[in-house]
């Protein structure tokens, strides 16, 4: 089991993980913390398991990890921003996430990895998704009243011993840098990295963190199939826009910009 008391004790942050609650096993972090927001806890509280029985991503699509290898988590967010800010707030995460393996990884010379972002929230590398995350917010008048991100990191689970169902579009640390990963150092690593810049991002009402996030993104000009909230199509993706959501061309020249949606196929051939 993750070592809890570890992670309080090497801990260098004021708020985000300051109250910690560490679970052998829970239905989902998310869902837990989710509770919790509802009533009152404080901005930074953590959830974190060594498994989930019912661990899921977006549309309840589930996230499946072994137990006691990888990273579940959850951290609790109460920023005061109308509900247009979700997305970048997002973003924002998966650039957190990516400072942070980069950190990790030169703090113990391991050779550095080509980190990409996938729209709306994956990381992936060579191609394979390492890393997503999950925002769930609870809302007040158009404003973010509590979000809980939510995030999974394949951290120590071989590759080859992943559930048949994710084996081919997975990948972990461990079975890129052929190291065993340290998830209390990891997971405080996080967290530092988290309240350095959340700070820096809110300062700024997340000002560029688009341009961030589309640094490390190589989507763009792929055409791809598209799952909206109204069916499939096929078109180029073109841009992230100042709000984080998906600009693409459709298949008759018009530019569409998508909030919430999915690139499920990404072969197609193109010329752009
Ligand atoms: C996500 O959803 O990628 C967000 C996943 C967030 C999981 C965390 S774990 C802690 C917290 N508590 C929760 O209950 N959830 C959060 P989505 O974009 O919908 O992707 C889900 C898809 O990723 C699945 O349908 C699988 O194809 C794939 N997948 C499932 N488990 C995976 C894994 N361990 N590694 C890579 N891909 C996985």
């Amino acid at each position: 089991m993750l070592n809890c008391d570890k992670v309080r004790a090497d801990l260098r942050t004021s708020i985000f993980g300051r109250t910690l609650y560490c679970f052998q096993v829970i239905d989902s972090t998310n869902a837990y913390l989710l509770t919790l927001a509802r009533d009152g806890a404080p901005e930074g509280t953590v959830v974190q398991a060594d498994f989930q029985t019912a661990g899921h991503g977006r549309q309840k699509r589930r996230w499946l990890s072994a137990p006691g290898q990888n990273l579940l988590f959850s951290i609790l967010l109460k920023p005061e921003l109308e509900i247009d800010y979700s997305k970048k707030i997002m973003l924002a995460t998966a650039i957190i996430l990516a400072n942070t393996i980069e950190n990790y990884l030169q703090a113990h010379q391991l050779d550095p990895v080509q980190i990409s972002f996938k729209w709306p929230n994956d990381l992936l590398v060579n191609g394979r998704k390492l890393s997503g995350i999950l925002a769930e917010s609870i809302l007040r008048d158009k404003k973010i009243e509590a979000m809980v991100l939510g995030i999974g990191i394949n951290l120590n689970e071989p590759v080859e011993k992943m559930p048949p169902e994710i084996r081919d579009i997975a990948t972990s640390l461990r079975s890129i840098t052929g190291q065993p990963i340290d998830r209390e150092e990891f997971l405080c690593m996080f967290m530092q990295e988290f309240e350095k810049n959340y700070e820096r991002f809110e300062r700024n009402f997340y000002d560029h963190v688009v341009d961030e996030w589309k640094e490390r993104c190589d989507q763009f000009g792929q055409k791809v199939t598209i799952r909206t909230p109204f069916g499939e199509e096929i078109g180029i993706i073109k841009d992230v826009n100042e709000s984080g959501y998906l600009v693409y061309e459709d298949q008759k020249g018009v530019l569409k910009a998508l909030i919430a949606g999915e690139i499920t196929k990404s072969n197609h051939v193109t010329d752009v």
